[in-house]
């Protein structure tokens, strides 16, 4: 079968990033034999050289979380794994979330159980961490890195979901979408780099004040499901 997997990445700007990262996922992931879906929001070559290494690719300006979305509607595979394309995300840790799916609905790769680490120190670890930290105690969410990108989703149960977020806090989101429709979720330990070429799109002031939206939001949700 072919189309059992769609590899769905998200770009802005991720030339030289995009094309090895395609050729790792391939080889890697072989057997599964995936299909490529770009959602491309880049005024660089990043389109031609996803196309280059075999993908289609959509171009679509909008911001990280609403193209995410849009990803998940268009995949039509039974699986669609998403990941940073920029270099953070390994191909060898894809194969991982790909060998745990038995028995789940959505797999989450994580820098904070066993097996899981992170290259990249400082201001941003500690931001995860502390994000990772407020999600747990103030929102009970079905997993530990709850920015994490790094996901393997079964996609009927996540076709449907329209969360809020426009930005990365779509990730918390999702995971609220799976904790409501009682998904099985599997944390497994991921290791993160360095990006490769190019910069980080994350601005922190804004997007962290979209996370507390979020799960403020989120919250609300759980709460109420929880009281019914
Ligand atoms: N389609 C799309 N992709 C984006 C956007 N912002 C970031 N990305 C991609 O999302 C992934 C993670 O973004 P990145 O800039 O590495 O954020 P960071 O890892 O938090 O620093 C990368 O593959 C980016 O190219 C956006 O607005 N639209
Ligand atoms: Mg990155």
């Amino acid at each position: 079968m072919t189309d059992r997997l769609t590899i769905l990445l998200l770009t802005k700007n991720e030339a030289g990033n995009i094309g090895p990262l395609i050729a790792g996922i391939k080889r890697e992931l072989q057997s599964a034999q995936p299909v490529f879906l770009v959602m491309d929001a880049s005024s660089d070559s990043t389109a031609q050289e996803a196309e280059q290494a075999g993908a289609t690719v959509i171009s679509d300006p909008s911001p990280y979380g609403v193209a995410l979305t849009r990803g998940l509607r268009e995949a039509d595979s039974e699986w669609v794994m998403v990941l940073d394309a920029d270099g953070s995300h390994r191909p060898q840790d894809a194969l991982k979330l790909w060998q745990a799916r038995d028995e789940a609905d959505l797999v989450v790769g994580s820098r904070f159980v066993a097996g899981g680490g992170s290259e990249v120190r400082g201001f941003r670890l500690w931001l995860s961490r502390r994000l990772a930290w407020l999600f747990s105690t103030l929102a009970s969410l079905p997993a530990r890195d709850v920015s994490s990108g790094f996901r393997l989703y079964r996609r009927a149960l996540f076709a449907d979901a329209s969360p809020q977020a426009r930005f990365f806090n779509v990730q918390p989101e999702l995971l609220a979408h799976a904790a409501l429709k009682g998904a099985r979720v599997k944390e497994v330990g991921i290791y993160y780099a360095p990006r490769g070429q190019g910069k980080s799109k994350a601005r922190v002031l804004r997007f962290g004040l979209a996370f507390l939206r979020s799960l403020w939001a989120i919250r609300r949700r759980l709460k109420a499901r929880s009281s019914t």
